[in-house]
């Protein structure tokens, strides 16, 4: 097969010559195709077959033990000049990456098939979506690809009309972290990742390319790509909302994209329109306006239940590719938190003792196509989007943060997200728990100098005429004991009537230093059994403590030098000014 479009043929023709495999293919995104794909990893070990009565047409995948999680020390962003990556991000000139690279590349495919991946970011007719062509040589990354974007022949003909796309170059080489790099170059709308087969890492359509490279390319455009999910809330009157949130990896979104209303909030429904990923653009009436860029969902799977995500869980019994879960006697998945069965092999395939540490790896994954999920809205189709009232930030910090707090305007909500700090996960490699600053949960994510995103962030801000209301949440506080004070998972859906209430201002807020505070008879926690004097502290701000994160975050901007935007440093001002009083 070929293309009409010169650039990418030639890319292709280069990428060929490089990397040596012994045949090409292009995908067309049919299920021919995918199954064709299946049935060749099965016949390879890529993929084992589970329990195709209990699970039909899902799939274990174990990866190489090195290989579970993003490596943040081995992603680069190789702009011309390293202030233009900022000091969020790892940077190398790009002529050191790419001499670096050809050098991996180099014969890599050989005894390899190599596919060619093009994919659109969005709904196939939407003015907001983007296209993008992946050039792997892992089978299992076609496969992932094929769930969550939309891949194959539709999307190579809007590239063929439009010209424009980003290239992804991938090869797993040799699974080595010696010779693992996933590398930027977002002037040339370019990826190149080696040496992982992880999601983040080679799945480039989404971190590389939905966030890095777009955030990058969205400064230009005018748009916004962001760590959000997108969800529809419909009140008990039948009137939906959206709301776009934001919390770093393993902290919830999948969870809160799909929450079902608890019993006591029967006439609440919450619509799914994406988990991840959001790119938001001001639309003509001034409002802002979200699509999700991706098809699918790569969510967490441990501690996924019938109470944690009753539609999750729903999903995970059909069409699904599992990577580094356990597995039963009978060959079922079985993950920590899973109510039923036992393990019996764990995620490396070892038979599972109990003494040798989880039996699904903490980072094992779930890839399942969106549509699948009960709580899937139509809306995630819709061209224009739909449009946002509410943004959230969050992050999981055992202290300080209150359960919910409204920022003051648009303004002082830039200051709120790009203030986020949050204890790491297990989605990335490295310590766990450790607080870090996560500003907009884009710590890994931003493909530009962080100064310069929040200046962006700010432009947009002026551009709306009805600027959605942006708030902070943390479910994550802890007591004395170390024990969660908020219940969390469906109950979090009471934070999210307050936050609705307030959009529609039924209700007025308590002013704190800040923001505004629920007043404590305006958050419905009938029926909760929480800890006496719990609910006050959850919506306390203790002045000693923020002055002293005011320093913290103070710190934190300084890094960023003369390119802080002057109006984040007032709004960081005045908030030390009103914690002083
Ligand atoms: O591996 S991913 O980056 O897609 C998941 C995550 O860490 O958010
Ligand atoms: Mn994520």
């Amino acid at each position: 097969m070929s293309t009409s479009n010169a650039e990418l043929q030639a890319w292709i023709n280069q990428v060929t010559r490089d990397c040596r495999p012994d045949s090409v293919h292009w995908c067309d995104g049919s299920e021919q195709e995918y199954q064709g794909l299946l049935e060749r990893m099965v016949a390879d070990g890529t993929l084992l077959k589970l329990n195709q009565e209990t699970h039909p047409d899902c799939y274990l995948h174990r990866s190489d033990p090195t290989d579970v999680a993003r490596t943040e020390h081995l992603t680069f962003v190789c702009t011309q000049e390293q202030e233009d990556a900022g000091p969020n991000n790892n940077w190398m000139a790009p002529g050191e990456a790419h001499v670096k690279l050809d050098k991996l590349f180099d014969g890599c495919m050989e005894g390899r098939t190599m596919y060619v991946v093009p994919y659109c970011m969005g709904p196939i007719d939407s003015p907001l979506a983007r296209c993008g062509v992946e050039i792997t040589d892992s089978p299992y990354v076609v496969a992932n690809l094929r769930l969550m974007t939309r891949m194959g022949q539709a999307a190579l003909q809007r590239i063929e009309r439009e010209g424009r796309f980003v290239k992804g170059q991938h090869s797993i080489g040799d699974l080595s972290p010696e010779r693992r790099f996933i590398m930027h170059f977002p002037d040339d709308l370019l990826i190149r990742s080696i040496g992982s087969g992880y999601g983040g890492n080679a799945l480039l359509s989404k971190k590389c390319h939905a966030l890095r490279i777009a955030s990058y390319q969205a400064r230009t455009e005018g748009w916004l790509a962001e760590h959000m999910l997108i969800l529809g809330l419909e009140a008990p009157n039948g009137k939906r909302c959206y709301v776009a949130a934001s919390f770093p990896s393993a902290c919830g979104k999948t969870n809160l994209a799909m929450l079902r209303a608890p019993l006591h909030m029967q006439g609440y429904k919450i619509f799914t329109i994406g988990d991840d990923i959001c790119w938001l653009q001001p639309g003509e009436d001034g409002r802002l306006w979200a699509i999700n860029p991706e098809a699918g969902f790569f969510g967490v799977v441990p501690g996924t239940n019938e109470d944690t995500n009753y539609n999750a869980y729903a999903m995970l019994n059909r069409d699904a590719l599992f990577a580094n879960v356990a597995v039963t006697a009978d060959n079922q998945p079985w993950w920590e938190g899973k109510k039923d069965g036992k393990p019996s092999l764990d995620w490396k395939g070892n038979p599972y003792t109990g003494g040798n540490g989880p039996a699904a790896h903490p980072n094992a994954r779930f890839t399942v196509s969106m549509r699948r999920c009960p709580s899937y809205a139509e809306e995630a189709e819709h061209p224009r989007g739909v449009p946002i009232s509410a943004i959230i930030f969050g992050g999981r910090r055992a202290r300080l943060a209150p359960l919910v707090y409204e920022a003051r305007d648009w303004a002082h909500g830039v200051m709120v997200g790009a203030s986020v700090a949050s204890e790491t996960t297990a989605a990335q490699t490295g310590a766990v728990g450790v607080v870090r600053r996560d500003p907009m949960a884009m710590k890994p994510f931003c493909g530009y100098n962080f100064a310069d995103y929040w200046g962006h962030w700010l432009n947009i801000g002026a551009q709306l005429k009805q600027p959605p209301k942006i708030f902070h949440v943390n479910w994550f506080r802890k007591d004395s004991d170390g024990k969660f004070m908020w219940p969390g998972f469906g109950e979090n859906l009471r934070v999210l009537e307050w936050i609705l209430q307030r959009c529609e201002e039924k209700v007025a807020g308590r002013e704190s230093p800040i923001g505004l505070l629920p007043k404590a008879e305006d958050l419905n926690v009938d029926g909760l059994d929480l800890a006496p004097d719990a609910l006050a502290a959850l919506l306390s701000v203790d002045s000693g403590e923020w002055r002293e994160e005011m320093e913290h975050i103070n710190e934190y901007f300084t890094q960023y030098g003369a390119r802080l935007p002057e109006r984040l440093r007032e709004t960081h001002r005045a908030q030390a000014g009103r914690l002083a009083d």
